[in-house]
């Protein structure tokens, strides 16, 4: 996929799923994958923090066995050698990871670079910094990520004004959260333990994306 193909996927998703091993076993994923993508997932992210490199690249390449031919986007967090050697199509770093300018260095010019931001200055800093979209979160309590704060939903309507790359609203969403940050300006969602746990995630993906589009 050339990078103008990657933006314009980016820019067109909705919703964005991550494979988490604090939810579901990586043999689980590929078939995890099909459902989420049979549901409207349009980026998939495999985000496994205790597992080794080696572990991470044989799920990444499995996963895109399934992503690639449906044209989903696949990024892996943290490891962007990764990301380069089993060609995904990006990765995602944390405040705490290197810099973007480092990961594009390892990347390469066509894969997208995610970050995770907190606050509206870590978002602004990012969009500088020249990430291709941020995640900001998370705005809900959540038990994915249960030492952080919630930031709420207070600088949505600034985040709309002032970030001008894809961003994506993570932390504690699920179907009900989302009239609340549609009416806040917000397009894009990440989801993750609301997907993982739900027993039907075709269906709960579509409905997400449903009332994102309505
Ligand atoms: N970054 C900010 S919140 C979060 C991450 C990875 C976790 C979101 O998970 P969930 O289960 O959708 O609340
Ligand atoms: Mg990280």
């Amino acid at each position: 996929m050339t990078r103008d193909e990657a933006m314009q996927k980016l820019r067109q998703a909705k919703l964005y799923a991550i494979l988490d091993t604090g939810y579901a076993k990586p043999a689980d994923w590929p078939g995890l994958a099909q459902k989420l993508i049979a549901g409207g997932v349009e980026i998939l992210q495999i985000r496994a923090k205790q597992s080794s490199p080696e572990d991470i690249a044989g799920w990444t390449r499995e996963l895109l066995s399934v992503s690639a031919p449906a044209g989903v986007l696949l990024i892996v967090n943290d490891y962007p050698e990764i990301a380069r050697r089993a060609g995904a199509n990006g990765c995602h770093v944390g405040q705490n990871d290197r810099s973007v300018a480092e990961v594009r260095k390892i990347v390469g010019a066509r894969a997208l670079i995610g970050k995770s931001t907190h606050s509206l200055p870590q978002a602004l800093a990012a969009q500088q910094e020249g990430a291709d979209y941020i995640g900001f979160g998370p705005i809900y309590a959540t038990p994915t990520k249960p030492d952080y704060q919630p930031i709420g939903d207070r600088d949505l309507r600034r985040l709309t004004q002032e970030i001008h790359i894809p961003y994506f609203c993570i932390g504690g969403i699920k179907l009900a959260q989302i009239a609340d940050l549609k009416a806040q300006g917000v397009a894009r969602v990440v989801i993750v333990s609301a997907l993982l746990q739900s027993d039907q995630p075709t269906r709960y993906a579509q409905e997400v994306c449903r009332r994102l589009a309505g």
